[in-house]
């Protein structure tokens, strides 16, 4: 026997809208789960949503030869109709313009190109620091600004050697202004808010006007570096040049520009999110913070921070590790029936729930990655210990999945995770942090990712590191 999935009863016409209502959006999801445990549904503008919780049921949604990635149609609809998709907001795998991207792209995100890429992000790490010196004790610091400002730094010089030159100015440029209203309005898609500004003439319109902007600037960008032609290892020459080793052929410029985009967006907010999230979960809990911090002094001292000394510094990859598993920075994915497989239904768990083909199921990271019965009593606390080598290649297997599953998973992971060690590394090398308000408490702040609001800190030169 099947279990039928549970959910709340919703409203004629509007469904279960008003269930989602939240200033956080996924909070809202994420109280859902605590009701229904591991799986529960809602209809949302006419269409069952699925949302699963549970280790269990994720886990077998991990399992690719029943289950792909299903990139959910409100997350792609903003995006302007026949013009090509990056990575990250294409259909399926089978889709000519991601494998095509995918097959020239993979070498360029690979271990040696990322380790050519050090020196850039060391660069912009300078200016962090730099800035963070010159203010002085006294300043509260939003650190997850600063830390977009340098993760958005990064990406732009090692993927175009493009200098957006954030820690120059104190308001955003203009292509950030336009990503951050796209953003937003697709994560706030389901609030009575968002329903109602897309209802005022010219809300559309600007988010095309958005749309085509971006465009431009990347196109200018590839037009620029095809009449300055250098020899750079970076991603857009690898796109330029690269030839698909399966048909021989290179990537239009339209799909180089849609893949600007997506490296633009996917490889800046996540990444500083967590490292905004790492120094709260750290500095909410001292003894951690000294771990790590002794971590540094013990493996760099005073040397500057080298990619050979990123290896070693096993507590700090525990601390990011713990981190992404409490606080998923890419909060959700979603997943469905392979379009391939014959059946009508796919059943998942002991319980036999039925997963019809062509249905999305959104997989709640937050609250899969703290479930009880894989991480016990404590798992809502951050302990970095549980993540240290040899224990965390010994949890059950997809319990850890804060870079997606699959064929479909995160190209930028080993990116994200060398510009991760080596800032958190820095900082800790050059500041004692403590928290502006030493009675924070964490709150969410969503903007299709997550990050910590209001996140103030005070950064004092070290003195006396031997
Ligand atoms: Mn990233 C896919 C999380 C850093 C570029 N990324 C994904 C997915 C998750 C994710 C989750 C899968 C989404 C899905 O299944 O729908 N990514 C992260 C996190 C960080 C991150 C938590 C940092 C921390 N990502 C980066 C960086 C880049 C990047 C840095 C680029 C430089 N990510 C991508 C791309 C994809 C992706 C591109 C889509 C891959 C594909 O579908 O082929």
């Amino acid at each position: 026997a099947t279990t039928p999935i549970p959910g709340p009863k919703g409203l004629p016409i509007i469904g279960n809208l008003l269930q989602l209502q939240d200033e956080v959006p996924i909070h809202a999801l994420e109280r859902l789960g605590d009701v229904y445990k591991d799986i529960f549904k809602l209809k949302i503008a006419g269409h069952d949503n699925y949302f699963v919780c549970s280790h269990e049921l994720f886990n077998e949604l991990c399992d690719e030869t029943r289950f792909f990635k299903f990139a959910p149609p409100a997350l792609v609809a903003d995006e302007p109709e026949g013009r090509a998709r990056g990575l990250f907001s294409s259909n399926t795998e089978k889709e000519q313009d991601w494998a095509q991207a995918h097959r020239i792209l993979i070498p360029a995100f690979g271990p040696m190109a990322i380790l050519d890429m050090y020196d850039e992000m060391y660069d912009i790490a300078t200016q962090l620091i730099m800035k963070w010196a010159r203010l002085g004790p006294e300043t509260p610091i939003l650190a997850t600004d600063d830390f977009t400002r340098l993760t958005l730094d990064t990406i732009a010089l090692c993927a175009m050697d493009y200098r957006f030159n954030s820690f120059y100015s104190d308001v955003a440029h203009p292509y950030v202004k336009a990503m951050g209203h796209n953003l937003t309005s697709r994560s706030e898609r389901g609030q009575l808010g968002n329903i109602v500004k897309r209802m005022v003439p010219g809300y559309q319109a600007e988010i095309e006007k958005n749309f085509d902007y971006m465009h431009s600037i990347a196109d200018d960008i590839i037009q620029h570096r095809r009449q300055n032609p250098t020899a750079k290892k970076d991603l857009l020459n690898a796109m330029i040049d690269g030839k698909d080793p399966k048909t021989g052929e290179g990537m239009r410029d339209e799909l180089i520009a849609a893949n600007m985009q997506t490296f633009l967006i996917a490889g800046h907010e996540t990444t500083s999110g967590l490292l905004s999230f790492a120094f709260v979960n750290m500095l909410l809990k001292p003894e951690t913070y000294f771990a790590a911090r002794e971590e540094v002094d013990r493996v760099i001292g005073k040397e500057n921070v080298q990619a050979k000394h990123l290896k070693e510094l096993h507590y700090i990859e525990a601390v990011l590790r713990e981190t992404l598993r409490l606080s998923p920075t890419a909060p959700a994915f979603a997943r469905g029936v392979r379009p391939e497989n014959t059946e009508e239904t796919v059943t998942i768990g002991k319980a036999r729930y039925e997963i019809p083909r062509g249905q999305p199921v959104l997989c709640l990271l937050s609250k899969i990655q703290r479930d009880p019965a894989v991480f016990g009593d404590d798992a809502d606390e951050f302990k970095p210990e549980r993540m240290l080598d040899g224990k965390f290649e010994d949890l059950p297997k997809n319990v850890w999945k804060p870079f997606g599953t699959g064929l479909r998973g995160c190209i930028g992971r080993a990116f994200a995770w060398q510009e991760a060690l080596m800032v958190t590394a820095m900082v800790l090398q050059n500041f004692d942090i403590s928290l502006d308000d030493p009675n924070y408490k964490i709150r969410i702040q969503q903007s299709l990712t997550i990050k910590p609001a209001d996140c103030y800190i005070r950064a004092r030169l070290r003195t006396g590191i031997s």
